[in-house]
């Protein structure tokens, strides 16, 4: 099959879900066309099936904002009649849905009839398209999808609640490629970051404020004062600063390391002990899933569809956003006793399992045929 693929090319969760998949369908076969404006970061362009084509939003001196939206449609337009694309992908609803529904009407117009399957991701959603400045052209772009689907179903709770839909919502959850982590090389490079007697623990996000990354800060400074530890801090953001001020304040500065985006997460992960994410708000928790096949457990809020993925008391445990005592206390629990450290690491690994690509991308595929078999005009 020929797909078009738009998503956000950034280090977001939405757009390494959008390019692994893009891979996974590649490496069955199809032929996948991403379009966005950069090349997504984990993109391998070199793979066999695999095309990037760029959106030019060029800078007009009469807008105060660029039409984004605007350009991405008529690039979908181009690129599907130059390729013959047979379905459209978009990962995040704003404004990917909104855009794909405008280039099939375009086409339409042109007598070429192409469906359009709508992912949603989370932010699209509780944070920002439930918005009063976006809700209505949220709502209307998931209802004229030819078919949606979200990643938790925690996500499609919070649709149906937060908007008129009227299409149904088939969940289909996010994913690692397990056989990568089996049959990789592995070579942990622990004794660069930590000495023996310490405990590595690893946050990672894009530091906005519903990531609450000031409680990452706070549950490590209790856990620190009975357990020798590292800090990983992997990510960039809004709430950065805040935290390395925390951090001076505090007396932590030499033992939390703040590695910035970063594309060497497996190496960080394989020689982490405990994984922290406290968030506000998680459609699903991706780098959670990452942190679970590495065998490290987690230790997260008990919010959105994160309790679909780390479940409680075998992979590790939610407790309320905000409870950073509790959640040390937690985290202590699992690193000072080896025998339950190791338990829960084989719980995270196994559970983790579940989510395994093999078991996703036939999900997507039977969606695409979906989509194509149920179209109208
Ligand atoms: O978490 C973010 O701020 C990034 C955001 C995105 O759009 O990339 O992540 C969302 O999608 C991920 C992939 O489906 C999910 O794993 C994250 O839980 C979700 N984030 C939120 O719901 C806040």
């Amino acid at each position: 099959m020929k797909i078009g693929v738009v998503c956000y090319p950034t280090f977001g969760g939405s757009g390494v879900v959008a390019t692994e998949l893009g891979h996974a369908l590649s490496d069955r076969g199809h032929d996948i066309h991403f379009i966005t404006y950069k090349q997504p970061v984990r993109l391998n362009v070199l793979q066999a099936n695999i095309h990037f084509h760029e959106v030019h939003v060029p800078d007009y001196p009469l807008f105060q904002y660029q039409p984004y939206a605007l350009a991405l449609s008529s690039k979908l337009v181009k690129v599907v009649k130059e390729h013959q694309l047979e379905l459209l992908h978009v990962h995040y609803a704003i404004p990917h849905a909104y855009a794909a529904y405008m280039a099939q009407k375009m086409l339409n117009d042109q007598g070429i009839h192409i469906p359009f399957v709508t992912t949603l991701h989370g932010t699209d959603i509780t944070l920002v398209g439930s918005h009063p400045f976006y809700k209505d052209a949220v709502a209307f772009s998931i209802n004229h999808s030819n078919v949606v689907t979200s990643v938790s179903e925690s996500l499609k709770a919070d649709t149906l609640r937060l908007f008129d839909i009227k299409k149904d919502i088939k969940v289909i959850y996010n994913f690692i490629d397990a056989d990568y982590y089996r049959h990789r090389e592995k070579p942990c490079e622990r004794e660069k970051i930590a000495n023996k007697s310490e405990k590595v623990i690893t946050h990672i996000s894009n530091f906005r404020p519903p990531k609450r990354i000031i409680d990452v800060i706070k549950t490590f400074e209790v856990i620190q004062k009975k357990c020798p530890a590292k800090l990983m801090m992997i990510g960039d953001g809004q709430n950065r600063a805040a935290a390395q001020a925390y951090c001076k304040k505090q007396g932590l500065k030499d033992k939390v390391v703040f590695l910035g985006k970063s594309n060497d997460i497996d190496r960080i992960l394989c020689f982490s002990d405990l994984f922290l994410l406290p968030s506000e708000q998680e459609s699903f928790g991706l780098a959670a899933l990452e942190a679970m096949i590495h065998k490290v457990p987690v230790i997260s809020s008990n919010v959105g569809g994160l309790p679909e993925v780390n479940r409680e008391g075998q992979s590790g445990y939610l407790l309320d956003v905000g409870d950073y005592q509790g959640m040390a206390e937690k985290g202590l629990k699992i690193l000072l006793n080896p025998e339950i450290h190791q338990q829960f690491k084989q719980a995270a690994f196994e559970l983790a399992l579940n989510f395994d690509i093999k078991k996703i991308v036939p999900q997507y595929e039977a969606v695409y045929q979906k989509a194509i078999l149920t179209q109208t005009y």
